[in-house]
């Protein structure tokens, strides 16, 4: 059985540690980047069991990118590979760390071809939590009904949905994925928006407001990401803001939202509070923009307990 199944699209990252356009980067490094794996990864590394899958290229990229994932401890033995189309690829530029441009090579890529039928429902059905986020509803039809049938199977077996809106407008306009993340949000048991999505979604500014205009029912559970001012959270018995954590250089900050993500799963999964897994995505946020690429800061459990420690309460 499994803490969180998880399924989406992960590419090839090719970035630059060079602060120039694009167009004058000669060398790259090559890495990975999907919102979904990255937080499958933040859970392996905090001694979670969780399971990550998507449809690869059946090509060096799509091996690679299994590989690199399931090295990080995470079960990727529902992965499907195709030769109908090529693993996707991205590029990141950086002018300056707060100054970051994705540039995606994935339309009509493999995960796009990912399929409802294709799903693993015993395996989905076995997760304690099902994390889902809206970038795959944006890759093509047929994997936004894959989305839709997991979701099906979640709640027929009782497991809990994750939802992170992620919106990509390079993927979609606000006008398409509008209704679409609306719908899934009242579906979800815990929706992790960032605040400046909530606003393109709702058109308001304030937390509290994003999230009555959210919410479906009184048992979701919401937390708001605030960046650098921590988050704020509302269940059916609580609510409150979590300050963020002082970070004393931004290096990249992408992937942090899927590292706060995972803290939150991982506080919510170890029976603590709202409150205090709120705490835990804050720092596991904070050590992630410390450090370049999409995965690569994820922190283990002993270095995100430190950081716990060294600023208050909470030990386990
Ligand atoms: O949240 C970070 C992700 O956006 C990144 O890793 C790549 O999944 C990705 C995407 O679609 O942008």
């Amino acid at each position: 059985t499994l803490d969180v199944a998880t399924f989406g699209e992960t590419m090839v990252l090719f970035s630059s540690d060079r602060l120039v356009p694009l167009e004058y980067t000669h060398q790259f490094y090559k890495q990975i980047g999907g919102a979904e794996s990255n937080v499958a990864i933040g859970l392996a590394r905090l001694g979670h069991q969780v399971g990550w899958f998507s449809k690869l290229g059946n090509d060096p990229f799509g091996r690679y990118i299994e590989k690199f994932i399931r090295g990080e401890g995470v079960d990727t033995s529902r992965c499907i590979y195709t030769d109908q189309a090529p693993t996707a690829v991205f590029f990141k530029e950086k002018l300056t760390p707060k100054n970051i441009n994705v540039y995606y090579y994935r339309k009509g890529s493999a995960a796009s071809l990912l399929r409802a039928d294709e799903l693993d429902e015993t395996y989905i059905g076995s997760a304690k939590m099902l994390h889902l986020s809206g970038i795959t509803p944006a890759l093509s039809q047929s994997a936004k009904e894959a989305v839709y049938k997991a979701i099906e199977v979640a709640k027929a077996k009782g497991v809990k949905i994750v939802f992170d809106p992620n919106i990509r407008l390079k993927l979609w306009s606000i006008e398409e994925a509008k209704p679409v993340l609306l719908d899934l949000i009242r579906q979800a048991d815990i929706v992790l928006p960032g605040v400046e999505e909530g606003q393109l979604i709702t058109g308001e500014t304030q937390p509290e407001k994003i999230v009555d205009a959210l919410r479906a029912h009184e048992q979701q559970t919401f937390v708001v990401k605030l960046g650098a001012k921590g988050a704020y959270y509302t269940n059916s018995q609580e609510k409150g803001y979590v300050p963020g954590f002082t970070v004393e250089e931004v290096v990249d900050p992408v992937g942090a939202g899927d590292g706060f993500a995972a803290g939150v799963m991982s506080g919510l999964l170890r029976g603590w509070t709202i409150q205090e897994a709120v705490r835990l995505g804050n720092a596991i946020g904070a050590i992630v923009v410390g450090v370049s690429g999409d995965v690569e800061g994820l922190p283990y459990w002993a270095e995100v307990q430190q950081k716990l420690e060294d600023n208050g309460t909470r030990q386990d």
